[in-house]
């Protein structure tokens, strides 16, 4: 478990984190930013369990939910995992707050929002700084983002 005490967190919120992530044999984390985002970023968690590669799907907001997100990375390679995927719009920095917390690789996934084409998703994701890594696909190109999971996990 990373260092979120209860000095930032209620004793239930703690408990809920560890209910929530525990080890689920999952390989693939895939999270994103609001549950609208679910219907989007589904094809990523449909092509991974085609190929028989288990993932888990987390509604989780960096400006929401920093110290879930926070929680969720430090413990995913303790907890199996061997490649987070995550997706957001508008101010999408969720891919590059994942990357911040954990040397796993990240997939980022730009969601179309209702203003700037998903451009302001797009170059959050993308526009990381020299050694914080998220590798970028498409505005909603969640499949594609399932099937780069699947590439490096069989590479
Ligand atoms: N978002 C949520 N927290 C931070 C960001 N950037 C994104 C979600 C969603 C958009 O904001 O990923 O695509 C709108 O969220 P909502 O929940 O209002 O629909």
């Amino acid at each position: 478990m990373s260092d979120i005490t209860p000095e930032t967190q209620t004793e239930a919120q703690i408990e809920q984190i560890e209910e929530d992530f525990e080890a689920s044999g999952a390989l693939v984390g895939i999270i994103m930013g609001s549950k609208n985002d679910m219907e989007k970023m589904l094809p990523a968690e449909k092509y991974l369990a085609e190929q028989g590669i288990e993932s888990e799907v987390h509604v989780m907001s960096a400006h929401r939910d920093p110290a879930k997100v926070t929680e969720f990375c430090t413990t995913a390679r303790a907890r199996g995992l061997k490649v987070i995927i995550a997706g957001a719009g508008m101010s999408a920095a969720l891919p590059g707050v994942a990357a911040a917390h954990t040397d796993l690789p990240v997939i980022g996934v730009p969601i179309l929002g209702k203003s700037l084409g998903g451009l302001d998703a797009l170059l959050s994701a993308v526009q990381m700084p020299p050694g914080i890594p998220v590798a970028c696909v498409a505005i909603d190109g969640a499949k594609n983002a399932g099937v780069l999971a699947a590439r490096i996990i069989n590479a």
